[in-house]
């Protein structure tokens, strides 16, 4: 592209607009961000989500190529594994990985995005504040915001812009009104309320900290994420519709008689549970399907504006970082827009659906599986398998999160290897029965050796 032309505006400066800005910025590029919020360095951040989330390799490795990677991992709390929590108060660390080097990291949401905006401002970026947009003119190519502090109307010419604007973009809104993108949501019949659970008296951790804890109930669950401040984010995920569900357990008071029957170990962690269950919202859960995610060489999405998905396997910051890389190098080696957000699309969109695919099957597996004799045996194979075909048969869990290899590929292989793990235990009730020879041909038959390099 010529120099002239290395401009461009991106809609949202959250987690994914962020680090964009960043990697486009230190490539040389006028980079300009609208962001409807006001500045969280100075008005304090107002979120209003979920404080934490975890970061897998994927996501650190886009923070690595923004240098943003060491001021992130300074504030990340490590969790080795899974806490499992069953019913009789018993728990049971499931690790993620064959080491602490295979773990994942939660990370304070509003502590990321400050960082994040410090290092984009630091690399050149210009960060505009309090600008919402509110629909754009793609022929004349001309984005309309609104300062929501006083109503002002601002128009700012563009040459491309790039919706980085989550779930409810507006980018995404201003794209359908002049073309098909072939959305389709689809609804999750289940949803999730947050609540916490505080320090300990002495200040500090009331639970393990370093793990992801469950709490699995079949068709419902909780879990609990570590902050650095010495607190844990509980989320109870449930259907909308059920016993229990979103529609039985209404009042506060009932929330409690669930919590009592069902995570009794929970309960005395949030001293706070009728208030928090008050204040928080119950939030919906869905999956956004688009059949395009770009309009011409003048706008393109990515992150949650492209491709929004169910939570369950923490990997939506992660696939919308990754998305940031993918986007800023077809960038760098196409000479025209258009064409980059083409390959940026055809490298990223079935990718995305692949994630989408694994994250609603997770919520099977984090609710239902992990507490099951089945997949404890099924476990213990892969973890076997993975021992004596290295770089050939890995683990579900390890491919999406401690790997980069494409999403797709992930999910290919996982679908072959769960086959392979449920053919060599049908019926069988420990590992020591498990026909090695016949199954170390079917690996050999049926997987490939994974890339060295991925
Ligand atoms: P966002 O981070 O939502 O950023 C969008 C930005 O655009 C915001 O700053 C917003 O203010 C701004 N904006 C919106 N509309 C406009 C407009 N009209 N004009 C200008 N600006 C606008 N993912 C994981 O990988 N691991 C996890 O553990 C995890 N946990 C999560 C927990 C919760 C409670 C939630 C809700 C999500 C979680 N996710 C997790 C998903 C993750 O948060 C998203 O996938 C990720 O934030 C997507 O980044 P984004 O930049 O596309 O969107
Ligand atoms: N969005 C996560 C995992 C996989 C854990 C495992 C699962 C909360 C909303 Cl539900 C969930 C995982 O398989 O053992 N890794 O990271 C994060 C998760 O939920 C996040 C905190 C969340 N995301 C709306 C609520």
């Amino acid at each position: 592209m010529n120099a002239r032309a290395r401009r461009i505006a991106i809609v949202g400066a959250g987690l994914a607009g962020a680090l964009l800005g960043t990697l486009l910025a230190q490539r040389g590029w006028r980079v300009d961000l609208y962001e409807k919020r006001g500045d969280p360095r100075r008005q304090g951040y107002a979120g209003g989500r979920s404080i934490n989330l975890a970061l897998a390799e994927r996501g650190r490795h886009a923070l690595r190529q923004a240098g943003a990677e060491d001021a992130v991992m300074r504030q990340a709390v490590l969790m080795r594994g899974r806490m499992v929590h069953f019913l009789d108060g018993r728990q049971q660390l499931q690790r993620y990985g064959r080491d602490d080097s295979e773990a994942i990291w939660s990370v304070h949401r509003g502590d990321l995005n400050l960082t994040l905006l410090d290092i984009a401002e630091r690399a050149g970026a210009h960060v505009h504040f309090d600008r919402r947009l509110a629909h754009a003119d793609f022929d004349a190519r001309i984005a309309h915001f609104v300062d929501d502090r006083d109503g002002a109307a601002h128009a700012v010419p563009f040459d491309a812009l790039v919706g980085a604007d989550g779930a409810g973009s507006a980018l995404r809104r201003a794209m359908s009104a002049v073309t098909d993108l072939g959305e389709r949501v689809e609804p999750l019949d289940h949803a999730y309320r947050e609540l916490e659970i505080p320090p300990a008296p002495d200040g500090g951790f009331r639970i393990e900290p370093n793990a992801l804890h469950i709490w699995p109930r079949g068709d419902y669950m909780c879990i609990a994420l570590p902050n650095d401040e010495r607190t844990f984010t509980v989320t109870l995920f449930m259907p909308n519709r059920g016993d229990p569900g979103f529609d039985t357990v209404r009042t506060p008071a009932q929330a409690r008689a669930l919590f009592a029957r069902d995570f009794a170990d929970a309960l005395p962690l949030i001293p706070d549970l009728e208030r928090d269950w008050a204040a928080n919202p119950v939030g919906e859960l869905a999956t956004l399907y688009l059949d395009r995610w770009s309009l011409g060489g003048r706008a393109v999405l990515l992150g949650d504006a492209a491709h929004a998905m169910v939570p369950f396997h923490g990997q939506g910051m992660n696939c919308a970082f990754e998305d940031c890389v993918a986007l800023a190098a077809h960038l760098d080696a196409h000479d025209d827009f258009a064409a980059a957000f083409a390959a940026f699309e055809a490298e990223r969109r079935p990718n995305a659906a692949a994630i989408q695919r694994m994250a609603l099957e997770n919520y099977h597996e984090m609710r239902d599986r992990v507490d099951d004799a089945d997949y404890l045996l099924q476990r213990a194979l892969e973890l076997e398998l993975q021992a004596r075909h290295p770089g050939r048969f890995v683990p579900h869990y390890a491919m999406v999160t401690f790997m980069r290899i494409p999403y797709r590929v992930a999910l290919e292989r996982s679908e072959i290897q769960r086959a392979l793990l449920r053919e060599a235990t049908a019926g069988l009730a420990r590992l020591d029965q498990v026909d090695r020879a016949a199954l170390d041909a079917a690996v050999l038959a049926r997987l490939d050796p994974l890339e060295p390099d991925a």
